[in-house]
């Protein structure tokens, strides 16, 4: 990790330090992505089918999973790791149902009554990539407020061979339809359809590069008219740290996110050198423990360590970097958190490591990357639901609004508009009644 003395850089210099590695396009990779995609549409199962062939080495025949295959499968998940998942299911669970949205019914003026009213998205496609890390814990993050919710078809994919603990959690979260298919087709199957796979309305999850590419690549096509859940960067975290903060927790948890991936970014911003330093030398020495350490080493080959002169210009830094998660390791943690206006999860203090929020504090851990946490929030019920608006005027409630929207409408030159108020006011006596 590189370390740079923050008040000793010049604007530019600033700027290079709080830098994501680009997210170069591909040319490519995109016109891979759209032949598989235009494949999918034109040839439906026999192309995912072929592309599993392929790509996953994997035969299949029934790409929807049997309700024997389920059972099957969730029997060979251990005793002690389905405990664990209850447990991180029930404050998951606990944490998204309070989310529950309540519905605003008001009357802004006399007889003119508005409401928001909240409907779940119908239809959700939860991708969950296979590999090396079978993100179980993702499965829980996409699938229980889906099902809290109230998303009447939960649809998962995942490239075969599909983790056996993948499906238990799935199920157990409420899952009614898992494929075994990966990769970019599985992304155009979730938005187009084949023989076996109904389309969804709106596509979540992370996933390799193709099949972020093909994620935007659905959403931006018309006749798919399906959603995506938010903009895919590498994973991220931001340590702040001061003197007092234990070295062995900071690399700890800058390790933790490292090993994700060779492009995740891990910052550590602290005021003490000494800090530093010894982070430093106590990654070296976790690493060395690491089965991953090479991914991490990769990692960490980009991350930097930024020397800031007290934690008020940490938080300064932090805000303007933006990070996916923000870990608060100083002795007056809630005192920065007063400061902090961007971040997609904030982790406060020495106890409070990432991983309890990757997989079971009951926070989503689908958080916006590479820098969107200023516009863009952790995933939450809100994303799997819709609002719309209702609005119902009586008759008096016309009168009291009707010359402000003729008003407007003719300065806005729009007729019709005025007409449509004009001509019931006509119909109405000065007491509100049909004439
Ligand atoms: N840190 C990842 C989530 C995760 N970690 C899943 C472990 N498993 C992105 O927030
Ligand atoms: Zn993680």
């Amino acid at each position: 990790m590189q370390t740079l003395n923050w008040n000793q850089l010049d604007a530019d210099a600033k700027a290079a330090a709080l830098k994501r590695s680009p997210l170069v396009g591909d040319n490519a990779l995109e016109q891979q992505v759209a032949d598989i995609i235009a494949n999918v549409r034109k040839n439906g199962d026999a192309a995912l089918r072929d592309y599993s062939r392929r790509f996953d080495k994997a035969e299949i025949q029934n790409i929807r999973l049997s309700d024997a295959e389920i059972l099957t499968a969730s029997a060979r998940v251990s005793d002690e790791l389905k405990a664990a998942i209850q447990v991180a299911m029930a404050n998951i669970r606990r944490f998204h149902e309070a989310q529950k949205p309540a519905t605003i019914a008001l009357d802004t003026q006399a007889g003119i009554r508005c409401e928001l009213h909240t409907e779940a998205i119908e239809a959700v496609g939860l991708y969950i990539p296979g590999g090396s890390a079978p993100l179980i814990s993702t499965v829980m993050m996409l699938a229980l407020p889906a099902s809290i919710a109230g998303c009447e078809r939960r649809v998962l994919v995942s490239p075969p061979p599909l983790n056996d603990a993948i499906v238990y959690a799935a199920t157990a979260c409420g899952v009614n339809e898992i494929y075994q298919v990966g990769g970019a087709q599985a992304i155009a199957a979730l938005a187009f359809g084949t023989e076996s796979i109904t389309p969804v309305d709106k596509i979540f999850g992370p996933g390799n590069r193709y099949v972020t590419e093909a994620k935007s690549q659905v959403s931006r096509d018309n006749q798919a008219c399906v959603s995506i859940d938010m903009p895919a960067g590498p994973s991220e975290v931001l340590v702040i740290a001061d003197a007092k903060a234990n070295p062995v927790f900071i690399a700890a948890d800058l390790l933790s996110q490292a090993e994700h991936g060779p492009d995740s970014q891990v910052m550590l911003v602290t005021d003490s050198q000494a800090v530093a330093t010894a982070v430093a030398q106590e990654v070296e020495r976790q690493l060395a423990t690491l089965p991953r350490a090479e991914i991490a080493r990769k990692a960490l080959f980009c991350s930097r360590t930024l020397l800031v002169s007290d934690m008020q210009q940490a938080a300064e830094v932090s805000n303007r970097y933006g990070p996916e998660h923000l870990i608060l390791q100083t002795q007056q943690p809630r005192e920065i958190l007063k400061r902090i206006r961007a971040a997609g999860s904030v982790f406060v203090g020495p106890y409070t490591p990432e991983s309890v929020g990757d997989y079971a504090s009951g926070t989503n851990h689908v958080l916006p990357t590479y820098g969107y946490s200023r516009t863009v929030s952790s995933l939450s019920l809100a994303d799997f639901c819709r609002r719309f608006t209702v609005q119902e005027l009586s008759a008096q409630g016309l009168q009291g609004l009707g010359d402000t929207v003729m008003t407007l409408a003719a300065a806005e030159q729009l007729d019709a508009h005025k007409n449509a108020v004009a001509l019931r006011l006509a119909t109405l006596n000065a007491d509100g009644e049909v004439r």
